[in-house]
């Protein structure tokens, strides 16, 4: 029998502050504004060179799959719980069900390799309360179902080997601990919360001591005013947390506040380390968001845990892979979302876009992954990456996704600053390019471009 200690906006969301709205007309760029660094350190360089995640969610509700008594329940697969009306403790036998017996870590680890992300983010406990590892703090943990053992720590594990980096999504809310409040409306309230807030550092530090490869935790469920509007429970749990593990990245939903920009406490420090307030939707092309930032995004309309039956427009591949290179041109983090079925395997639709989304990352991760967003801003004809070497050199990606008129690309450069161009999918052998004036290069494009975007890559000399 576990110890059971049970003690324990609409997010921050940031959107789009410094809009730079460039380039309406063809190739006329124009520069960027500084980002306001928050962090810049090792940890928070690979989270940002790192640029692309598969984001998970999974837990009890992939059993019901939007179903309740055979009746389909709407909104989100995840929220079943809080959208069928459904008291905790009926809730909770779904655990009785949940044996995922396909579940294969090391096959998840290859496919999120091949797909070309360079991180995970699994929900190691979303709203409805349940744990995927086996919790020394609550009884509602994956060793209560007949699978009966963590599921966390091989998938950790298996990333790790594939070279994929791993990041804990964790909910504040929790629909399921009897201490958990809502709202703080007496002094009981205030005791239990108390309890739960202890339930909630103990699990953290649990997980954080207990995975000592997780780089980054993904915050959620913020937005209840038991926890947003008495901000002193975020910035203690955020200093308790680097106080175990200094290096972590969390994103600022550990924050407590504003809905529609990153938080910040009293003194003008904003909390966590990035704007994870893109959720389905991403900033408005050719802005410049203030913050590091990233952006998740579902297969259907509005369904992160696995639902049986998906209605409306199913995202393909091309178009994610599109939203991933906006993302970057922008200088931001891209996450898709994944959400298994209760067997442990993924959805058709999903492999598909595993496969499609790798087959292109294969050839042209490069244009993606340590890059930062174009100093150059957004030409009609597709998007701009840059990848800034050590010694300073500097590379512009152009991924082009639509022919421009006279179909050839117009750089505002000189030639004496180009040293070569390439196509990524051809890259050893020169692409030309040729000045057209003294202040234009130009470069011509091939017959048949890429679905989703033909990238060149223009090394620029110093
Ligand atoms: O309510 C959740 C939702 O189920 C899902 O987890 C997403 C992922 O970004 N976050 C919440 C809503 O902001």
């Amino acid at each position: 029998m576990k110890s059971k200690t049970l003690l324990c906006s609409m997010m921050v969301l940031l959107t789009v502050a410094g809009a730079l709205t460039l380039a309406s007309a063809a190739d006329s760029f124009s520069p960027a504004k500084p980002k306001l660094a928050t962090r810049d350190d090792e940890p928070m360089r690979r989270w940002r060179a790192n640029r692309f995640g598969l984001f998970i969610h999974w837990g009890l509700y992939a059993v019901a799959g939007g179903e309740w008594k055979g009746k389909e329940i709407p909104s989100a697969a995840e929220w079943l719980q809080s959208s069928g009306k459904i008291p905790a403790a009926e809730y909770a036998s779904l655990a009785r069900q949940f044996n995922p017996t396909h579940y294969d870590p090391a096959a998840w680890a290859r496919m999120a390799r091949e797909m070309g992300v360079r991180y995970v983010t699994i929900t190691t406990k979303h709203h409805e309360g349940f744990c995927l590892w086996d919790s020394e703090f609550t009884d509602f943990d994956i060793v209560a179902t007949p699978y009966g053992r963590d599921l966390l720590g091989p998938l950790v594990k298996a990333l790790t080997a594939e070279g994929v980096d791993v990041h804990f999504y964790y909910s504040i809310l929790d629909w399921h601990h009897p201490d958990y409040r809502s709202a703080i409306l007496t002094d009981d309230d205030r005791l239990a919360y108390d309890r739960y807030f202890e339930f909630m550092k103990n699990q953290l530090g649990e997980l954080l001591t207990r995975y000592p490869q997780v780089r980054a935790l993904w915050f959620d469920g913020q937005w209840d005013s038991s926890y947003c509007e008495n901000p002193e429970y975020a910035r203690r749990l955020e200093e308790f947390l680097r106080e175990i593990k200094p290096g972590i990245i969390m994103n600022n939903r550990i924050g407590a506040g504003l809905i529609g920009n990153i938080d910040h406490d009293a003194t003008g420090r904003p909390f966590g380390d990035y704007n994870a307030g893109f959720e389905r939707l991403l900033p408005h092309a050719g802005s410049v968001p203030l913050y590091d930032w990233e952006a998740g995004m579902t297969l259907p309309e509005n369904q992160w845990g696995y639902r049986k039956v998906w209605a409306g427009h199913v995202k393909t591949a091309p178009e994610l892979a599109r939203m991933l290179i906006q993302c970057a041109s922008q200088g931001g983090n891209f996450m898709v979302n994944f959400g298994p079925k209760p067997d442990g395997t993924f959805r058709d639709e999903e492999q598909a876009v595993a496969r499609g989304l790798g087959q292109w990352m294969k050839q042209n991760s490069e244009a993606i992954c340590g890059t930062r967003g174009s100093t150059l801003g957004k030409p009609r004809w597709g998007f701009v990456t840059e990848r800034v070497a050590k010694e300073g050199s500097r590379t512009l990606y152009l991924h082009v996704v639509s022919k421009p008129a006279g179909k050839e690309i117009k750089l505002p450069l000189t030639l004496a600053q180009v040293r070569n161009c390439r196509l990524l999918s051809a890259p050893n052998r020169p692409w030309p390019f040729r000045a057209d004036g003294e202040q234009r290069v130009v470069i011509g494009l091939p017959d048949k471009l890429d679905p989703i975007a033909t990238v060149i890559a223009v090394e620029l000399n110093q």
